[in-house]
């Protein structure tokens, strides 16, 4: 097509712009179409271009898509110039550039199209919005800078969001999704601006309700395990038209955990009793949005409360020591109460119990033994009284062993024994420490001249007690009924001179054995093909 053509055709087609019809003749434009009636040629892959469809229904000689800008109705470029087309859906890309490859400014642009057919001419023109200016959105406020949902004894609170969106339309979507900091996802509390009206500013809220589903109410179940204690967000997403983005982003700090407060001097769980009382007590508390206030009772319920010192902080940590000594005087136990808070606010509380004891325990009484014993290890029996926490059990006034009987005042203790006569003692002593005098001295005789010693009954479990003269290669015991039918046979292989061997009460088959008198015999066998024999009658009674 010449320049002269090409002009006059504009001139033939300017009525058509200018106001006489957008839309075609029929006779052969038939429906256009663009896939984007705005768009954003920057590159950046969304809506950079749009497409324009239409069908020519006959043969067309010569086809004209002329870009208008839409008020000087000056052309910005010719997509297609004077070519012949035939029937059929036909299109064109406009990339937002003008003639000269230039990305023209924003504004609306009419693209008109013109087909000159054999007999006749149609034309038609669609409106196409370059939109380069991406709407912009900032947060103004959170509130409350501290959200705790589902408090109890808290009035119920309102969690607002404000924002401001420039260089918008009125038609641009937006959304502000809800994200937690667990899994950084996205929760279902997504809010829409229904009555957004383009630029200003607008408040987001989310009802204290809303949470119920995640952070259920006290007492009604747990809470949604993305809902953790942290940073939240509300984050803004405003797209027009053109698919330009804004976006701003509003950080909200979910107070969902209590603080954390610890003793740690002095330590230990359950009633702490001291002789002495300690000067101080020292502990720390922790939130991660703060501690706000450690209060503290001396003497728990009846005390007042007072503020507990604070010796220094570090972080979000705060390190405590309570003067002790001058407030615990009488001789009992006193419940200190301490208790953490943080801005939410949310308490911890914790509990010592410290009791001044000075009193001595009384002495434990020691059971005297039933006679002789041949065994090298003798269980030591006794009771203990009052507030006795451990008895110490000496032999011959050197210390063996100890026996806990803070629970079960009855004792029993294994204490080893050395040939002859053994004397043993104990002393109780209390949980602040505390030694009571010297209990009944009981003498226990060890004889460990060779012989097998059987329990009076014997019960499952109970030991056969042999003694040697010199260590065995092994030791075998069988047991026989009265008839003399073998019942049982038991080795040791030891190679000890005073072996225990147990016996559970079964017979060679693993059936239990009834009730009634057998005979032990024990063989110890040496390195030098000798044997010792012992046998004895006893009473087994399961
Ligand atoms: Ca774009
Ligand atoms: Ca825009
Ligand atoms: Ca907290
Ligand atoms: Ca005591």
């Amino acid at each position: 097509m010449t320049k002269n053509f090409r002009y006059a055709a504009i001139l033939f087609i300017l009525p058509c712009i200018l106001g006489f019809s957008s839309r075609a003749s029929g006779q052969i434009l038939s429906i256009i179409k663009a896939d984007f009636s705005t768009i954003s040629p920057n590159g950046d892959g969304s809506n950079d271009s749009t497409k324009l469809t239409y069908t020519l229904l006959d043969s067309v000689v010569s086809l004209d898509v002329i870009v208008f800008d839409s008020d000087t109705v000056s052309v910005v470029d010719t997509l297609i110039s004077g070519e012949p087309r035939s029937a059929g859906l036909d299109s064109v890309i406009w990339n937002g550039e003008d003639s000269l490859g230039v990305v023209v400014a924003e504004d609306s642009y009419h693209i008109l199209i013109r087909a000159q057919g054999i007999s006749e001419t149609d034309s038609a023109f669609i409106t196409i919005i370059v939109d380069l200016t991406a709407p912009k959105a900032q947060v103004l406020s959170v509130n409350p800078g501290i959200f705790a949902p589902n408090l109890p004894d808290v009035v119920e609170e309102t969690l607002r969001v404000s924002f401001r969106i420039w260089d918008s339309s009125e038609k641009d979507d937006l959304g502000v999704a809800f994200i937690t900091p667990k899994s950084g996802e996205e929760i279902s509390l997504k809010k829409d601006i229904p009555d957004f009206a383009g630029d200003g500013d607008y408040e987001v809220r989310w009802d204290e309700d809303e949470f119920d589903p995640f952070i259920p109410p006290p007492g009604q179940g747990q809470p949604d395990s993305r809902f953790i204690d942290g940073i939240y967000q509300a984050k803004l997403e405003i797209k027009d038209d053109g698919a330009n983005k804004g976006s701003a982003t509003a950080f909200l700090n979910f107070d969902l955990k209590a603080p954390s407060i610890e003793i740690t001097d002095p330590s230990g769980t359950g009633t702490l009793s001291f002789r002495v009382i300690p000067d101080s007590i020292l502990g720390w508390a922790y939130d991660r949005n703060g501690i706000t206030e450690i209060m503290m009772w001396y003497d728990h319920p009846t005390s007042d409360s007072l503020e507990a010192p604070v010796q220094w902080t570090k972080n979000d940590t705060i390190f405590f020591s309570a003067p002790l000594a001058d407030s615990i005087v009488e001789e009992r136990a006193y419940t200190i109460k301490f208790r953490a808070s943080d801005p939410a606010p949310r308490e911890k509380a914790l509990f010592v119990t410290i009791k001044l004891d000075t009193t001595v325990p009384p002495p434990p009484v020691l059971d005297p033994p039933a006679g002789v014993v041949h065994s090298r290890i003798y269980t030591l029996t006794g009771e203990a009284f009052g507030d006795t926490k451990w008895v110490r059990i000496s032999r011959g006034g050197t210390l063996v062993d100890s026996a806990f009987t803070q629970i079960e005042p009855l004792f029993a203790r294994d204490v080893p024994l050395e040939a002859g006569s053994n004397s043993l003692t104990g002393r109780a002593v209390d949980g602040a420490g505390n030694v009571s005098t010297i209990s009944n001295a009981i003498t226990v005789v060890y004889d460990p001249s060779p012989g097998l010693f059987i329990p009076t009954p014997f019960r499952p479990n109970d030991k056969f007690q042999i003694n040697l003269a010199q260590p065995p290669v092994r030791v075998l015991l069988k047991i026989y009924d009265l008839g003399g039918d073998l019942v049982v046979s038991l080795e040791d292989r030891s190679a000890s001179a005073d072996p225990m061997i147990p016996w559970d009460g079964l017979n060679g088959e693993r059936d239990a054995v009834k009730r009634g008198p057998l005979v032990a015999v024990a063989i110890a066998e040496y390195a030098d093909g000798s044997k010792t024999a012992f046998r004895e009658i006893f009473l087994f009674d399961p």
